[in-house]
């Protein structure tokens, strides 16, 4: 702060003139420095006799809830009020902190599942929380692919820590949209893609609505009722405004096919509508083909603006290209179409942040204007993507060989998890845990979205150390042979005692 203060004083452009530019201020005292740097300097730089209240912000954050309509735009959910904080109270004297009124926010209802499993010391603990695949063993896996990738770049002596371009690795932007789109897509061949690499898929969804907040003239977003959990923030905080459409059946454990067509309907003709490329997360549930078809018509008739989220790529069918069908039916007919993607799940590169953004674009001279404006979301936010992720992926996707030894591995995964689900199925079968069961093997992907309620998860967390959301939510991909009898257990136990 005093390099700060010491910057503004000398600086020329914001000293106000009644102040010689070079003399040092008297020393500050520690506590309330921005009360009196508002009283020297006037605001922006301009000479004013208006006195400036004293700065002393006090940011209550309001708890993120999952009802889209109680998000507020960031300028609505902050409130900042004045204080006097004395200058005489010692420095150790908390009382006078400018955040003595901050709340304490919730854990992430996701993440924080992790948090409260790292706690816990019960030997017979189980995270089911995050989506994060495990091996037979329950311990995190990193490809063979990947440490091939990683061993390359490491030996290649020719390879600098440069920044990347705004855009990031064109390698990675390029090979990422192939794999999306497929590699003889007309969009791609006609230069019809603007595509960005991003902080992972949160980053490449962040980046679309914000881009979408700024450019395009319909600000409402539809999301899946329930979707995942950060979808709602996501798009609140780029500035957009949330809204649901039915997706899920409760009662049928499938999809909600009327309700979905009706809201999609009803929308606003342009509205941007947030689709799961695949592996609905946390349903499980995806429509089939023939459905997709119906989806993309009416979508199509109303000018609606798909944006898919396509964070499991390879996890629904163990196909890479089967999953991307629905992405690349709308793309087909020459519309437009975002897709944010994420390599965390794929290819287990969670940590290293990679993901990319494509919006498909009518012209190739769109897509380069888009792209230039991508540029200008992108570089106050977080400048330029990193380096590291990006080049993994790229060198895998370019290699034909790692290319084939990673759609083995990801082939490998995807099956582990409809394993578990089998597994599980029958483990319930054998105890005779009242209900039907057999969603558990119909639903896709790394979850299985139980129907257990938040008292039976909370049951199960608390007697038997199984840690999962609220929702009844599980991650599939964080099961074993070995842990299963302790699940069917819990649940058993937890259907059984407060149904
Ligand atoms: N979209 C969906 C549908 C999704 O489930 C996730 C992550 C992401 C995007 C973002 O992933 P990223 O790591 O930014 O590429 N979901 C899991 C992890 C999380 O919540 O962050 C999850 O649901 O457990």
């Amino acid at each position: 702060m005093s390099c700060l203060i010491a910057c503004l004083y000398t600086s020329s452009q914001l000293a106000p003139l009644s102040l010689p530019p070079l003399s040092p201020p008297p020393p500050l005292p520690s506590s309330s420095p921005t009360l009196l740097l508002d009283k020297r300097l006037p605001a922006n730089g301009v000479s004013t006799k208006k006195q400036l209240k004293p700065f002393a912000p006090t940011v209550t954050t309001k708890n993120l809830s999952s009802d889209p309509s109680s998000y507020k735009t960031p300028n609505s959910s902050f409130q900042i009020s004045p204080q006097n904080p004395s200058p005489t109270k010692m420095a150790h004297d908390h009382s006078d902190s400018v955040f003595t009124n901050i709340t304490r926010a919730p854990e992430d209802p996701i993440l924080g599942v992790t948090v409260a499993y790292n706690k816990d010391s019960d030997p017979s603990k189980l995270n089911l929380g995050v989506g994060a695949y495990r091996t037979e063993e329950g311990k995190p896996l990193v490809l063979n692919v990947v440490r091939q990738a990683e061993q390359k770049l490491v030996n290649d002596p020719s390879r600098v820590k440069e920044y990347l371009p705004i855009v990031g690795l064109a390698d990675f932007n390029k090979c990422s949209a192939k794999l999306i789109f497929g590699a003889d897509s007309p969009a791609i061949q006609e230069n019809r893609v603007a595509t960005v690499q991003c902080l992972s898929g949160t980053g490449s969804l962040r980046v679309g609505g914000e881009f979408l907040a700024k450019h395009y003239h319909e600000r409402t977003v539809y999301i899946p009722q329930p979707t995942w959990g950060n979808h709602p923030k996501i798009f609140t905080l780029a500035g957009l405004s949330v809204k649901s459409y039915r997706y899920y059946d409760p009662a049928t454990r499938g999809l909600d096919f009327q309700g979905l067509l009706e809201d999609l309907g009803n929308a606003p003709s342009g509205a941007i509508v947030l689709l799961h490329a695949c592996a609905h997360n946390p349903t499980g549930v995806d429509p089939t083909i023939e459905k997709w078809e119906q989806i993309r018509q009416l979508m199509r008739s109303k000018a609606l603006l798909p944006f898919f989220d396509s964070a499991y790529q390879g996890f629904a069918s163990g196909s890479l290209d089967a999953d991307a069908q629905p992405v690349r039916m709308f793309v087909a007919d020459g519309g437009e179409c975002f897709a944010a993607q994420s390599y965390a799940k794929n290819m287990g590169l969670y940590g290293e942040r990679v993901g990319a953004l494509s919006i498909v674009c009518k012209t190739a001279d769109v897509a380069s204007r888009v792209e230039s404006q991508l540029k200008l979301v992108i570089r106050p936010m977080y400048s330029n993507p990193p380096l590291h992720g990006a080049s993994i992926v790229a060198t895998i996707l370019k290699d034909s060989n790692l290319y084939n030894e990673w759609t083995v591995e990801l082939k490998a995964m995807a099956d582990r998890i409809i394993s578990m689900r089998k597994q599980l199925l029958e483990a319930l079968q054998a105890r005779g845990t009242p209900g039907d069961w057999t969603h558990i093997i119909k639903q896709i992907g790394m979850f299985t979205f139980t129907g257990l309620n938040s008292e039976q998860v909370a049951f199960m967390t608390k007697e038997y150390h199984i840690y999962m959301t609220s929702d009844g939510r599980i991650s599939m991909a964080g099961l074993s042979t070995k842990t299963i009898p302790h699940l069917a257990d819990a649940m058993h136990a937890a259907v059984t005692s407060m149904a």
